[in-house]
């Protein structure tokens, strides 16, 4: 096993592939940007080394500097969590010539699923279903034309390169044909630097359910289950749960297999996820393969019992994989929430700033994995998603009835969170019965859902206080009753109390 591992990123991320490293004897090193100098994963590391000014482009993606920092430190591999450097083939190629061990796939696997018409055409080649549509670059309007025709309306069009919905048009009628394949292809050139798409037909209403593998450098590859990661908003996860409430036996070992195939047509090696759509009729369609450890691995080790950093590390190390498929069983649910710096009542707009009070929660079944503390700066530089609070119980509803408690435990003050959205989540009757798709959010959450109005709450606690002040100025003068202060109970008073402590 490696002696020293050099983790690339930041945040919660980091602290948690920080803690895997530690379990197996490793020592962390860090990196960080002048805007990270106090970060809660730099305490936590052996060493960390300063890469530069807080814009990412200078710092968390600056290939050169980190792979200079990882030689010099004497690290033998590098992590590079998700976002910033992980999926970037470039990197791991540097990694891979300077004899870092970068952990995670080959820079070649990265590079096929990168295009996704080439994903596409591996997928095929290896039987895994994919969505009807062409496996090559648009050449132009009269190509488009054609294989719409062929393929009937409603048809996505898509940036070559994308991925996580950028650049995708959703197009009904020929009259928005030509505008929609400029609109993609101008869109496809600003996001990726190369304007080439592609049009597959459209999915409609479907869920997004994602299995996750794991390979090592021998050719094995097994899967971990699914999750569930319909509860999107503007193409970003925002709860995730593990097993998904629409799976059968059948369908996750159709889609388990599927999900192998997939890995084992990129020559894949590490811990990763195969994205699919899933229609109204189970039918289910390679979307993308992600070549990295993503945010909601978490739900994954909760049902499995596996430590997917720890497992990537070893797999990285060299060590063949320690489970068998018949050696995976899936108990109960997980459901993670992402508790970003954004206030659900204006739109998530983002809310960065200081954290003046941050109470976690605890207690059984509950794991929150955090990049902030009290005290901290939650950063405008970079991702807003503060904390995953995720939860584990025997049953669906166990594990939502754990959530609840969990999230009326958070307390975090001075910046707005989305803990409320949650919240509102967690009591909605559709949710509870797993009656979630890609559009569960704009169809059903309104902002006005998680707060009433500011200006009547502010008016309600002006008046509790007025009420309180001159309660205990009558309680001065009259002996104390049975119930407290003004035939109001003690208990009662201490929770009016402690709600315009956290009001401020
Ligand atoms: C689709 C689709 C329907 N039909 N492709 C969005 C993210 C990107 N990875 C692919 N996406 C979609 N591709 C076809 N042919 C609908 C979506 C989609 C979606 C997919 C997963 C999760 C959330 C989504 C929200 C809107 C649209």
């Amino acid at each position: 096993m490696f002696r020293k591992v050099l983790v690339a990123n930041r945040g919660e991320i980091a602290i948690r592939i920080m803690r895997g490293c530690r379990e197996l004897g490793i020592s962390p090193v860090a990196v960080y940007s002048e805007a990270d100098r106090n970060a809660l994963h730099v305490q936590m590391a052996d060493e960390a080394y300063l890469i530069g000014p807080p814009p990412a482009t200078e710092s968390y993606l600056a290939i050169d500097r980190i792979i200079e920092t990882a030689l010099t430190c004497g690290a033998e591999a590098v992590h590079p969590g998700y976002g910033f450097l992980a999926e970037n083939a470039d990197f791991a190629r540097a990694c891979e010539q300077q004899g870092l061990v970068f952990i995670g796939p080959p820079s070649a696997a990265i590079a096929l699923m990168g295009d996704k018409t080439a994903a596409r055409r591996a997928m095929q080649a290896s039987g895994v279903p994919v969505v009807p549509g062409i496996d090559r670059f648009l050449r132009d309007d009269d190509e488009a034309r054609q294989v719409v025709a062929a393929m009937g309306y409603p048809v996505m069009i898509k940036a070559a390169l994308g991925g996580g919905g950028r650049g995708m048009r959703l197009v009904h009628h020929e009259q928005q044909l030509g505008d929609a394949l400029r609109a993609a292809r101008s869109e496809a050139r600003s996001s990726f630097g190369d304007p080439a798409i592609y049009i597959e037909k459209y999915v409609p209403n479907p869920r997004h359910v994602e299995i996750q593998v794991l390979a090592d450098a021998y050719d094995q590859v097994i899967y971990l289950g699914e999750r569930e990661c319909s509860i999107q908003r503007r193409h970003q996860k925002v709860v995730e749960e593990s097993p998904s409430p629409l799976m059968t036996e059948d369908l996750r070992l159709q889609m388990g297999q599927a999900a192998v195939r997939a890995a084992q047509a990129a020559r894949y090696r590490n811990a990763g996820t195969v994205e699919f759509l899933v229609d109204e009729h189970r039918n289910f369609y390679f979307l993308e393969m992600n070549t990295r450890l993503q945010v909601e691995h978490p739900v994954t080790e909760m049902v499995t019992g596996i430590d997917l950093v720890q497992a990537q590390l070893r797999v990285a190390g060299g060590e063949p994989l320690a489970y068998r498929q018949e050696d995976i069983r899936l108990s109960g649910v997980a459901i993670e929430c992402r508790i970003y710096a954004e206030d659900p009542a204006y739109n998530f707009r983002p809310s960065p700033g200081r954290i003046t009070v941050l109470q976690a929660p605890a207690g059984p079944w509950v794991r929150d994995e955090r990049g902030v503390f009290a005290g901290g700066e939650v950063s405008p530089f970079y991702d807003p998603m503060i904390s995953k609070l995720v939860v584990w119980g025997p049953t669906r509803q166990e594990a939502i009835a754990r959530m609840r408690r969990a999230l009326a435990e958070y307390v975090i003050g001075g910046i707005k969170t989305t803990i409320p959205f949650h919240q509102w989540l967690m009591e909605d009757e559709d949710f509870q019965a797993g009656r979630l798709d890609t559009g569960f959010i704009e169809r059903r959450y309104r902002p006005q859902a998680v707060q009433p109005d500011q200006l009547a709450q502010d008016v309600a606690l002006i008046a509790a206080a007025l009420d309180h002040r001159q309660s205990v100025q009558q309680a001065a003068a009259t002996p104390m009753s049975p119930a407290g202060h003004d035939g109001v109970s003690p208990w009662k008073l201490a929770g009016r109390l402690d709600l315009m402590r956290r009001r401020g």
